[in-house]
Formats: C-alpha cells, sequence, structure tokens
C-alpha cells in the first residue's frame, strides 16, 4: 500500500514488514493492519491517520490517550489482569513520541494488535452483549477515580443535545446542498422532541449528575472480545475520550447493540429495540456500576438511550443536509438512511419506555439473574 510507505518507517514496529490490509470499519479515521513476521510468529499493528477535519488538535487526542491507558494499565495490574490484552498499547514513533506529523501534516499513530480476541459488528446473541456491558462498566469502574476535568475536550460539546440540535436548525436555515425539502418528516419528528435535547447537559451543568471519565462511542464494536472464553477484554477507539455524562455511554451502546437492525437499515419496518438485548446489556453494565453510580444517572439511563439515539439521528441528518462532509458515505442517501433508521428507533424506544424502566428496575432488584 504505497500511501504507508513513507509512514511505517518512522514507527518502532518489531520485525518484518509482510503486508497491510485496510479495515473498514468506523466513519471517521482511516486504519490498516500491519502484518510482521516477528522471529517465527506473526504479530499484527493497527496503524491509523487522525481525521484532522474532526479531530482539530491530534496532540490532545494522544495526550488524552496516553494518559487514559497508563491509569487503566496500572489498576490492571493491581488487579492482577493483563494490561497488553486488557488494554491499548501505543506503539512509539522512532523520536519515541506517540504519533507522526507526516510532511503532508497527517497525524499517524499506531496500537499493538490484541492477539486472540476479535470485534463483532452484530450481537450474536444476549450473553455476547451481557459481555460488552460488563466490559463498558469495568472500562467506568477502572477510571471513576481519574481526575476527568484533566482530559481536553479532544472535540468541542460532543454530547450537547442541545448544541447538535442548533447545529440541524442552522443547516436548514442555510441549506448548502439543497436537501431540506427531502426531509421535512424527520425535521419535524426532532423538533417535536426539542424540549429533551438539553437535559443530561442540565444535570450535568447543576452538578445532579458527576463529570466522569467518559468513551463517547461505545458501539459494539469498540469492544474486543476473547476468542476463547467469549468474554470482552478491552475497549477500542479511545479518541473521544473526554469529561461528560456515563449516560450518554450506557445509552450509545444499547443504541448500536440493541436495535434489531443496522445503524444504515433501509427498511425501517426492521429497526426496533430488543428487549432481551437491552436486559443482557444492563445487566452486564450495572453489575458493575451499580455500587457507584448516582440515583439520578440511574433515574435517566432509560431516557440516555433515546437521547442519544435522537442526537446522532440529528447529527446523520445535519451532515446529509451540509452535502455529507463529516462521516465517510457510501452513497448519497447514506447518512439520510442512517438518521432515518435512529429516528424509528427513536420511535420504538419511547414505545417501549415503561418496559424498559422495568427492566432496570428489576435488574436492580436482583430479580433478573446477571446474563439472562
Ligand atoms: C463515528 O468512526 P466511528 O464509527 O468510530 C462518530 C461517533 C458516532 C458514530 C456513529 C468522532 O464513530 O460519534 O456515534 O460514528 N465519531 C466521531 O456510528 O464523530
Ligand atoms: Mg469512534
Amino acid at each position: 500500500m504505497k500511501r504507508l510507505d513513507k509512514i511505517i518507517p518512522h514507527f518502532s514496529f518489531e520485525g518484518e514488514y509482510v503486508g497491510a490490509e485496510v479495515c473498514t470499519d468506523g466513519h471517521i479515521n482511516d486504519t490498516f493492519f500491519l502484518d510482521y513476521l516477528s522471529g517465527d510468529s506473526m504479530k499484527r499493528y493497527v496503524l491509523q491517520c487522525i481525521n484532522h477535519h474532526v479531530f482539530r488538535r491530534p496532540e490532545e487526542v494522544m495526550k488524552n490517550i496516553e494518559a487514559v491507558t497508563e491509569h487503566l494499565r496500572k489498576k490492571i495490574k493491581e488487579q492482577k489482569g493483563d494490561p497488553d490484552r486488557e488494554t491499548m498499547r501505543v506503539v512509539r514513533t522512532m523520536q519515541g513520541r506517540s504519533f507522526f506529523r507526516s510532511p503532508q501534516g497527517e497525524y499517524w499513530r499506531a496500537y499493538h494488535f490484541i492477539e486472540g480476541a476479535r470485534t463483532y459488528q452484530k450481537v450474536e446473541n444476549p450473553l455476547h452483549f451481557y459481555h460488552a456491558g460488563r466490559t463498558f462498566g469495568q472500562f467506568q469502574h477502572l477510571l471513576s477515580d481519574f481526575p476527568a476535568d484533566s482530559l481536553y475536550e479532544t472535540i468541542d460539546r460532543f454530547h450537547d443535545t442541545r448544541k447538535r440540535l442548533n447545529d440541524l436548525v442552522q443547516v436548514i436555515e442555510a441549506n448548502p446542498a439543497g436537501r431540506v425539502a427531502d426531509v421535512q418528516r424527520e425535521i419535524d419528528f426532532i423538533l417535536e422532541r426539542a424540549e429533551e435535547t438539553g437535559v443530561i447537559v442540565d444535570l450535568l451543568q447543576s452538578g445532579e449528575i458527576p463529570l466522569r471519565v467518559t468513551h463517547n462511542d461505545t458501539k459494539l464494536n469498540n469492544v474486543m472480545f476473547d476468542q476463547v472464553t467469549g468474554e470482552g477484554i478491552c475497549v477500542l477507539d479511545l479518541d473521544t475520550v473526554m469529561p461528560g455524562s456515563a449516560l450518554y455511554d450506557f445509552g450509545d451502546s444499547i443504541r448500536f447493540g440493541a436495535s434489531t437492525a443496522r445503524e444504515d437499515e433501509t427498511d425501517l419496518e426492521r429497526v426496533a429495540l430488543d428487549l432481551k438485548l437491552f436486559a443482557a446489556f444492563s445487566s452486564g453494565y450495572l453489575s458493575m456500576v451499580k455500587e457507584f453510580l448516582h440515583s439520578a444517572e440511574i433515574g435517566h439511563l432509560v431516557f440516555a438511550v433515546k437521547l442519544i439515539t435522537l442526537e446522532i439521528g440529528m447529527r446523520f441528518l445535519t451532515d446529509y443536509l451540509d452535502g455529507d462532509r463529516y462521516f465517510r458515505v457510501e452513497h448519497p442517501r447514506h447518512n439520510l438512511d442512517r438518521a432515518r433508521a435512529q429516528l424509528k428507533l427513536v420511535a420504538d424506544v419511547e414505545a417501549k419506555t415503561s418496559e424498559m424502566e422495568r427492566i432496570i428496575q428489576d435488574i436492580l432488584d436482583g430479580q433478573l439473574k446477571e446474563g439472562a
């Protein structure tokens, strides 16, 4: 891969370079897997070009990642875990830095690949998703004593849903791609829910819920599962680790993993919230965090599922109206498809809210056995 020829020599990869493969997951960065022959065994690395348009200050992204992974390593060692498998490990450049800035101004960074583990695009069964819940819960738990306010806000007001609504309203007014007329129904659906967009941000601001270290992209495909035990071992993609509310992280896992369809499903009949999967993730997650989450957080878990789904729906719609400048798209209606699927899921979560509340209560009361 020609693009990589001038990048690879700047990193301290071990062994003999064998080849590279493109990773097609992810809507933002460019990701490659590199294979090396080290002695008589193969070793993999992940090399990424950070999207500089999205992450305006890549140095801050890397400083956050270094601080958080260092903390995680320490905690994992204390608990007699394996820090090389249970958290990401940055590969340094030849100059000992955490990223390489190319003469063209691109920012590149690399990680060790975690062996004997894999990711999934779709939940395979409730137990699988239960383990995802435990893994994100454990991540939150291990970072519960990390000073959240020492982290950089690498994308300003990332989960400020009210601001996301304002961004949408602005792009509707400007209509730069001439697409507004196609999406009046979606716009109306969102505006009917405008008042709810500020709920979590206001709770954070008033101190009713605490600022925590949050991941901000807790999709299923950001968890590495052990290939033998099937348990989640490591949380990936720490680019958006920032101070924020744990509620958005919980909600985003459900949005992506407990949906009966893909994020960009076009047959909206197929998009719904699977209550069994919701219960499975929630019981795994709560088993790790119920000791320290505040009651105001627990009380908003279900609401957070709806709010983050609405937020991401708004972001996809905003990008569609803006001419697809942010998310990587495979075709011109891709962002619209993604937005519509999210809004359908919002409607289904609204219809199932009382059942979801009951499930959370049952888990807390110990009536739903872990993994059930
Ligand atoms: C983007 O690129 P990826 O898949 O890691 C986005 C998330 C969205 C997600 C939707 C920095 O994440 O916020 O939830 O797409 N990341 C950024 O699938 O905007
Ligand atoms: Mg991400």
